[in-house]
């Protein structure tokens, strides 16, 4: 493992090349969670002549070597860097030029977080409380670190390194030669602000929809059926977190987080006064979390972060009706739940009338990073997601289409789980004749709720912000290919959408 208390002269273990027992799923992901860009990753897990790994003071490669020749000074700048929140402190660093740069990476944040250089020198992850050093070695230049769990760089982790006291150089400019020396910079694009000047993360190109149509094809889908409640009132479930690697078309992989195994996680079902009780369990390979909207309870506990390893007891009552979302509530958010760490509790409303058949819709996005990787945290932070999906997968329901026979009556159960884009929920060639959203009908039974419209009247749409929910009812009348749509059209196009087929 990587050491917390790292000792100088022990020889450390690069990330790639860890020797302790690992899941399959966790020794496709290890590599991958420890790196932001797919450059720095090849650094990384190659197992040859990595910067600093475990070389004499003065032997590591060289921070920002230029062609300004800076000798040097066989002197170590030892620093210690805490976590306070999303931030290293202190988050910037002077370094007198040609000294070895040695790091001690306090955590005192409530998550596992490490602290990588430009040259692949790097503490390992490092838990809540415990600490590592890292020899990052002879700083020539103006450089920078950052943690590498997904989505942190962008938060701000990042600590800038600037030289101090060098010699004056030779540039024409005549510049002093302790400032930017510019071949620092190679990896990192800019100082500072990774989320402005980041390259990109070797963006995956986003999939076609024929690519996405083709794969769905080949894969069963995610059971969209609701059961009828039975007589428990007492639920309970342990909730096991994984950070796997899916297939999102037949040659494009992303890394995606789970509760149980599928993104959604499992669909929980009650009445109002149930009793729900859930243990969590991290599997994976950073901190996680679950908050549960269906229930409302202090979040200081059941709502914490738990390492790799740990678990705890989350219980809730549904005090309310509705389709509520739970999600990963670690920072940052964001990431998490674009990862796929999402799910619903539908709480049914006392009284529901029955019908013929029910489905639950859960729209999410993914923001595809390289092959393999956790989604591509800039997207994230610019809401430009490259998928998006009923039920975990694009176009699922276009391959696989929800089933109905004329005459019935259909209820489909709709969540908004984001974690960024909205929801207009629609249905080609139907009116919704009942729609109940966020605690309300809004029309039921063809009648407007609101005490002033008279005659018949119904709806087209179920719009819904993320973490909106509700459900829509209407009567299958003909037979037909009923296209259910994301009406925000290019979201639909993005895999937001899927077929009710309606036999005679
Ligand atoms: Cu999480």
């Amino acid at each position: 493992m990587m050491t917390d208390q790292a000792d100088p002269a022990t020889p450390r273990t690069l990330p790639g090349q860890e020797g302790s027992p690992v899941s399959r799923a966790g020794t496709a992901i290890v590599g991958l969670i420890l790196v932001v860009g797919l450059s720095l990753a090849v650094l990384l897990v190659r197992p040859g002549p990595v910067a600093g790994a475990g070389e004499t003071p003065g032997g590591p490669a060289d921070i920002a070597a230029s062609a300004v020749a800076v000798d040097a000074t066989g002197r170590t700048t030892a620093v210690t860097v805490r976590v306070d929140g999303m931030s290293f402190v202190p988050s910037a660093i002077e370094v007198p030029v040609g000294d070895i740069l040695r790091v001690t990476l306090v955590n005192t944040g409530d998550q596992r977080h490490d602290l990588a250089f430009a040259n692949g020198a790097s503490t390992g992850m490092v838990a809540p409380g415990a600490q590592a050093t890292v020899d990052v070695g002879v700083i020539r230049g103006h450089t920078e670190g950052w943690c590498t769990v997904p989505g942190h760089r962008q938060m701000g982790m990042v600590l800038d390194v600037a030289v101090v006291g060098g010699p004056a150089t030779t540039d024409s400019s005549g510049a002093s030669g302790s400032g930017d020396m510019s071949a620092g910079h190679s990896m990192s694009g800019t100082s500072g602000h990774a989320m402005a000047g980041s390259p990109p993360v070797d963006d995956a190109s986003a999939p076609t929809m024929a690519e996405l149509m083709a794969f769905a094809d080949q894969v069963p889908a995610y059971p969209a059926e609701v059961p009828p409640l039975g007589p428990a009132t007492d639920h309970q479930y342990e909730f096991r977190v994984t950070e796997q690697v899916e297939d999102v078309t037949s040659g494009l992989t992303r890394a995606v987080w789970t509760y149980n195994g599928t993104s959604p996680g499992p669909v929980l079902h009650g009445r109002v006064g149930d009793t729900f009780r859930i243990t969590l369990v991290n599997d994976g390979t950073m901190g996680h979390s679950v908050d549960f909207h269906a229930g409302d309870v202090s979040p200081d506990m059941p709502m914490r972060t738990i390492e790799p390893g740990q678990s705890l007891q989350y219980d809730f009552t549904a005090r309310r009706s509705g389709i509520w979302m739970y999600h990963c509530s670690t920072m940052p958010m964001s990431s998490h739940i674009a990862n796929g760490l999402l799910g619903a509790v539908i709480i049914e409303p006392n009284d529901l009338e029955p019908v013929d058949r029910s489905y639950v819709l859960i729209q999410s996005e993914e923001y595809l990073g390289a092959d393999g990787q956790p989604a591509d945290a800039d997207k994230v932070a610019a809401m430009l997601p490259d998928v998006v999906a009923f039920n975990g997968r694009a176009f699922q329901y276009d391959a696989h289409p929800l089933a109905a026979t004329v005459g019935e009556r259909m209820r489909l159960w709709v969540l908004d789980a984001g974690p960024n884009v909205p929801l207009s929920f629609h249905v080609v060639g139907m009116q919704f004749d009942t729609v109940w959203s966020e605690g309300g009908y809004r029309v039921h039974h063809g009648r407007s709720t609101d005490g002033l419209t008279t005659g018949a009247t119904g709806a087209q749409v179920l719009s819904l912000l993320p973490a909106e929910g509700g459900f829509v009812e209407f009567l299958a009348r003909e037979p037909g290919r009923y296209a259910f749509v994301n009406h925000q059209m290019s979201l639909a196009e993005r895999g937001a959408h899927g077929v009710l087929d309606v036999t005679g």
